[in-house]
């Protein structure tokens, strides 16, 4: 009998697991130049009907909420500082599933340079009024000086240099993403960082 619990469970388990997988609420673009800025929330999914969103945006005060898939479907949509509300008010509104990471809005903030965005408290409902399991994990550092690995001000060839040469290593002087690798994610993040800031 107890095996069978076990076993039961596990199955549960690994069900509810794949279910965390499958939903994902993240991050997109960032643009901040070290007092406001504009992030992409991203919605990934596989099966999920959307119907309605509510979440915290932690390290930074909204501003302004728009764009994406709410705009698209036309939800209504309401904000404050530290939260963000978002319901399909008819039926042919609900957002489809969405395989591809998409972005759901676009958040306007005020933040101070060096914060870590996070998402806390998200319950993301379906079409059933059921709320979906998911991965709201992502974080997020905001950095007014995108690019600049050496740190002098400016984002520019000497920049472009550090990547090239710690290239397809761990070397933090080329990681300009923070991800933990050197690789052609970081020439984009110096590429769009171009300039003085
Ligand atoms: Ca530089
Ligand atoms: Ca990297």
């Amino acid at each position: 009998m107890k095996s069978w619990i076990a076993s039961a469970l596990a199955c549960l388990l690994a069900l509810t697991t794949a279910a965390h997988a499958n939903n994902t609420v993240s991050f997109g673009n960032i643009e901040f130049d070290g007092t406001i800025g504009t992030v992409e929330v991203l919605w990934t999914t596989d099966d999920v009907i959307l119907a309605g969103i509510q979440f915290e945006l932690a390290g930074a005060s909204i501003t302004e909420v728009g764009g994406g898939l709410i705009a698209t479907y036309d939800w209504s949509v309401a904000y404050t500082e530290e939260m963000v509300l978002g319901y399909a008010f008819g039926i042919g509104t609900y957002i489809p599933p969405q395989p591809e990471p998409t972005v759901l809005l676009e958040i306007e903030f005020e933040a101070v340079d060096g914060a870590e965005l996070s998402f806390q408290n998200v319950i993301f409902a379906d079409n059933l009024a059921e709320q979906v399991e998911l991965d709201a994990t992502d974080t997020i550092i905001i950095d007014a000086c995108q690019g600049d690995l050496d740190g002098d001000g400016t984002t520019n060839v000497n920049d472009l240099l550090a990547v090239i040469a710690a290239w397809n290593t761990e070397d933090p002087n080329g990681d300009a993403d923070g991800s933990g690798y050197v690789d052609v994610a970081d020439l984009l993040v110096v590429i769009s960082g171009w300039g003085p800031c």
